[in-house]
């Protein structure tokens, strides 16, 4: 069996992700690496939050903490609140880590050693007020485009349009807010990407062919536009050193590496960590799944479409320039946007609904099968409070819930607390295996192929074959003139509901594990469901002991509706305002 790496996009340290950031990375990545280790596959699945770079200092100095201390808050805030959502990272750690340090250095010497990385002067904004060369996201000023006056030296948030520091009108420090700037002459890093373009091309070649069209669109998108030279260090105080063995001067300087270069040698770091963290007496191999790997291991990362160019091409570059043998992705998942009401989610604007306080509403499975359902995967796809409780009171609700609910509490009440025998399967049981065997192959053939909406669907036809047999059969009439009728219905119906509760868990954990542990199997280990078990509906024998589990899922009721719309908004979003030239 072949060893499967799971790796989702880091999610950034600066402040609690919203639905939007885990339906494109983490969530997916956990319902993939559930359904893998069901499988019989051997499974790592790691993550990190990301905790280098500007977004993570300007967030601090907001929170009023030193960097280091606000990353170590926020990184155990976000751990929380991912075990809150069951994401089974194998290990979640940390870009800031040791592990990733002498790692992102290690693959620099490489790099340098192989002649793809160049000391290069280049002319930057200096604060005289703060001491420091400014990166352009730590300068802002009025946007020529649109006169939106916090536009940042990289890009214009209002009208997205990129800019140049030297854009900017009323330039000053994001910092310190002084416009005492001059521009210097500093020299960076450049990792030579234009020296490796032919490689990184045909490495996409190779393997690119077989990735979602998103994925290999954008990949060859970049490579089209022809790889840059990419400066790959920054004068900031938090991030990876560079070190001073190899580049002295640059050392001095208190350079440090730029956030999207150590940040996916971290998948690396952290499986280091990962590694380093082993019970006693346990041994974790972290280099057999990235060094000499190609043979052994596939490796599939899970990511956000914005997040494609620096996986499909900057970090391929970064490992095939070292001319070592570290573990390239095999496999690129890469997702478009869910958006709310029509507009982005957005962290910084606060809008949408957030990870921790969707875990204050509602339990974790409502929001993993409704982001899955709608996983944006060919599309963009919405949310709207509307949708989601649709969603949820029907397919959660209704057909899953209601099924599991009726059968045990009306066997319960008629035939006691054992699963009832009653006659041998007949001619609809037959049927019904048939039919529960071909939905679980159509099932598993679209998680095989990572298509999450349509395996979703698979899912869902499943629990819902149930209630038509259930309806067909309708048990509470059959009791009154058969009972061995009813007990046979009763007990099939039992068998699909462990069966639900097996094959459910990749997308709701909890909810499944609550319909598994109603049933008292004296051997209840197994981790899938095969075809021929599938087709007789038998594991759980007559005899066995039954729970009535509480009801899995609570309708959402029109007065909940009412208080999300009032608390989290439900209008599209307003249109970027338009700029002075609009007006010209
Ligand atoms: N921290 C996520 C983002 O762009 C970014 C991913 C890094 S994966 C190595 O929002
Ligand atoms: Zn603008």
């Amino acid at each position: 069996m072949t060893r499967q790496l799971i790796t989702s996009a880091l999610p950034y340290i600066n402040g609690i992700k919203h639905l939007g950031n885990m339906v494109g990375s983490m969530l997916p990545a956990d319902v993939y690496a559930r359904y893998l280790r069901q499988r019989g596959h051997e499974v790592l699945y790691i993550c990190a939050t990301d905790e280098h770079g500007t977004p993570a200092e300007l967030a601090a100095k907001e929170a009023g903490l030193p960097v280091d201390a606000f990353c170590a808050e926020q990184h155990e805030a976000q751990k929380a609140i991912y075990q809150g959502f069951g994401l089974s990272f194998d290990y979640f750690g940390r870009s800031s880590s040791p592990q990733n340090r002498e790692l992102t250095q290690t693959i620099a010497r490489q790099l340098h050693a192989n002649g793809f990385i160049e000391e290069r002067a280049i002319r930057q904004v200096y604060s005289n007020a703060d001491g420091r060369f400014l990166p352009d996201r730590y300068i802002v000023g009025t946007c020529p485009h649109c006169g939106y006056d916090k536009a940042r030296g990289d890009q214009c948030e209002n009208c997205t349009r990129v800019l140049d520091p030297t854009d900017l009108i009323d330039p000053r420090s994001a910092i310190s807010g002084s416009s005492d700037l001059e521009v210097r002459e500093t020299k960076h890093l450049f990792l030579l990407q234009s020296k490796l373009a032919g490689e990184v091309e045909a490495w996409v070649d190779e393997h690119g062919r077989d990735w979602p069209v998103l994925s290999s669109s954008i990949a060859r998108k970049w490579l089209t536009e022809g790889l840059h030279d990419r400066a790959i260090t920054r004068d900031l105080d938090w991030g990876v050193p560079v070190p001073a063995d190899t580049w002295p001067e640059l050392a001095a300087e208190g350079k440090v590496f730029y956030v999207w270069f150590d940040a996916p040698i971290e998948y690396i770091g952290a499986t280091r960590e990962w590694a380093d963290a082993a019970p006693e007496g346990e041994q974790r191999d972290w280099k057999s799944w990235w060094y000499q790997a190609d043979a052994t291991v596939n490796y599939t990362q899970f990511m956000g479409k914005d997040n494609v160019p620096f996986h499909a091409v900057m970090f391929p570059a970064t490992l095939l320039g070292t001319r070592d043998a570290w573990k390239k992705v095999d496999y690129l998942k890469s997702f478009n946007w869910l958006n709310y009401y029509g507009g982005k989610f957005s962290t910084s604007q606060k809008r949408g609904v957030f990870s921790d306080a969707a875990l204050e509403l509602l339990p974790a499975d409502y929001w993993r099968y409704f982001m899955m359902a709608n996983a944006p995967e060919s599309d963009d796809t919405n949310f709207t409070w509307e949708l989601f409780s649709a969603t949820v009171n029907k397919d959660l609700a209704d057909v899953l819930g209601n099924f599991v609910n009726r059968v045990l509490s009306f066997s319960r009440k008629r035939f006691g607390d054992e699963v009832p025998a009653g006659r041998a399967a007949g001619e609809a049981e037959q049927q019904l295996g048939e039919q529960i065997a071909d939905l679980l192959t159509e099932y598993q053939t679209q998680m095989d192929a990572l298509q999450f909406r349509k395996a979703a669907q698979a899912l869902r036809a499943l629990w819902s074959a149930g209630n038509s047999y259930l309806e067909t059969k309708a048990p509470w009439l059959e009791a009154k003139t058969d009972l061995d009728g009813a007990a046979l219905t009763l007990r099939t119906a039992m068998n699909l509901i462990h069966l639900y509760s097996v094959v459910s868990e990749p997308f709701i954990p909890a909810s499944s594990a609550a319909m598994r542990a109603a049933f008292a199997l004296p051997d209840d280990t197994r981790s899938w469901v095969s075809a021929e078990e599938a087709r007789a509906l038998a594991l759980v024998p007559a005899g066995t002991p039954f729970t009535v589990p509480p009801v899995l899922f609570a309708k959402i009721t029109e007065e909940d509706l009412d208080a999300y719309r009032t608390r989290f908004g439900a209008e599209p979003e307003a249109p970027a305002t338009a700029g002075p030239e609009a007006a010209a």
